[in-house]
């Protein structure tokens, strides 16, 4: 950070302070999604700058991105979780990771990327269940930063912190405390043969921690850098189940007090694992209607969270119309969308990671307006596609075409001024009828994912 020199001076709550000023200074304007900065001066700005921004970039990163779901030869339907579902050894999964060398790790072309795909907020895996960090954490060598015999820098997550700061997105940070190793209930479960021939999780490499309470202690410290070196805007947490066992309500209650302290408006997602933290993750497949609270859908690009290249093809990544259309009932039922992508273990991306990205930024950069600040509309989800709206506008976005072009949706209570179709660059008005219970519109174009824009009187 440009600020180290004062920051040294500083106590770790003007550290935020200082930070935040800077940011606001460094954040370049972006035209299709102007919210999306970090200058929060408090919660609820954070939040609504995070809601305004709508869209996000997951990334899963490790060193479970060098096998890409394979190990020996055998394919497996795995990613991230390869070390667990295929029993691999710590000590030679540990000498991969010494192998690891993301040479051509880009965290401009990355941030670029989110952005052009009319994201405002990335979020990366600083360390997963696999237990390597990628960043340079004093509190377990086990990083790329210290492990890897070649990666010469730089520090992805400041990398990226930096590059989002500049290009005006927002930064944040996955974190899982749970680490396969040390979750009785997790790696080798069940597997009495190791057992029965004296399997200690405890005396699992690599050092320095040996213990559960020892794990939960480094993440305490690993949670305590990334927020206080990082000052990210978001706290991503996981692998805090219960399940596994490791991490208390009360670790969680302790990480919490720390987080605030090091950068009070940062927002944290409910698997932190306590209360009074700032939105609901939710996973899988989309429920029918809004879910309760300030949510965030996540779901991947096609099927895997880390990188596989099996993952890229047609039946399984789909149509770039699919997370357009994710993006939009997402927005309709008032939630924010993180999409996730695996990059590959060198830094770069898939080439049709790239494409669909790219693809969706076409979309969004013409009718972003029905999404980035948008609401769901005041009526249930019509049949033809999905509605949202703003306080002076209501968006249609066209899914299924009705034979007869015509658009129907019920009336509102206010009175429509005109409709034109966003993607047209002159806005010529088009037949709008507003005159029964049902009003609607007539379109000539057939073209799925069409926008309506609907200005009703001020
Ligand atoms: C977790 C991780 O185990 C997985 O590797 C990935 O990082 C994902 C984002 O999070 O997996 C989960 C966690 C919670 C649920 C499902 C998968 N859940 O609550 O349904």
């Amino acid at each position: 950070m440009k600020c180290a020199h004062h920051a040294a001076l500083a106590t770790t709550v003007a550290i935020a302070i200082f930070s935040s000023i800077l940011n606001a200074d460094e954040a370049a304007p972006v035209p299709d999604n102007p919210a999306a900065t970090q200058t929060s001066t408090s919660r609820a700005t954070a939040l609504a700058a995070w809601k305004q921004a709508k869209f996000g970039l997951f990334m899963h990163w490790g060193v479970y991105s060098i096998y890409g779901g394979t190990y020996k030869g055998k394919e497996l339907w795995s990613a991230e979780w390869i070390q667990e579902n295929a029993k691999i050894p710590f000590d030679e999964y540990a000498a991969v990771a010494a192998e690891w060398n993301p040479s051509k790790f880009d965290a401009d072309a990355w941030v670029t990327l989110a952005k052009n795909a009319g994201m405002g907020y990335i979020v990366i895996t600083a360390k997963h269940h696999d237990g390597f960090a990628i960043y340079p954490s004093k509190a377990s060598s086990y990083n790329l930063m210290n492990w890897s015999k070649t990666y010469k820098g730089p520090d992805p997550l400041a990398a990226l912190r930096d590059a989002c700061r500049k290009h005006g997105l927002l930064f944040g940070i996955y974190y899982s405390p749970l680490e396969f190793r040390l979750s009785k209930k997790g790696f080798h479960k069940g597997d009495a043969e190791l057992l029965a021939a004296g399997f200690k999780y405890e005396t699992l490499g690599p050092k320095p921690y040996a213990s559960n309470a020892d794990v939960v202690k480094m993440a305490e410290a690993q949670i305590k850098e990334l927020a206080e070196w990082y000052q990210p805007d978001i706290l991503w947490f996981d692998g805090t189940w219960n399940a596994m066992g490791d991490w208390s309500e009360g670790d969680a209650r302790q990480a919490l007090e720390t987080i605030r302290k090091a950068v009070p408006n940062v927002l944290i997602n409910n698997r932190l694992g306590t209360k009074d933290v700032d939105f609901n993750t939710v996973e899988g497949k989309l429920p029918e209607t809004a879910p309760k609270g300030t949510w965030e859908y996540c779901w991947n690009l096609g099927v895997f969270w880390g990188y596989n290249p099996r993952n890229y093809t047609p039946e399984r990544v789909g149509t770039p119309e699919r997370y357009i259309e994710t993006l939009v009932q997402v927005t309709s039922m008032g939630g924010n969308y993180l999409l996730n992508v695996g990059p590959r273990p060198d830094g770069t991306f898939h080439p049709m990671a790239i494409e669909y990205l790219t693809a969706i930024g076409q979309w969004t950069r013409v009718n972003g307006e029905c999404v980035y600040g948008a609401s769901p509309a005041p009526f249930a989800k019509p049949a033809w596609g999905y509605a949202t709206s703003k306080e002076d506008k209501l968006y249609l976005i066209i899914k299924t075409f009705p034979e007869s072009g015509i658009i129907e949706f019920p009336a509102l209570p206010t009175p429509a001024e005109r409709a034109y179709v966003l993607s047209d660059p002159n806005h010529s008005p088009l037949k709008l009828n507003q005159s029964e219970a049902k009003w609607s519109v007539e379109l000539t174009t057939r073209t799925p994912f069409t926008v309506v824009a609907i200005e009703l009187k001020k």
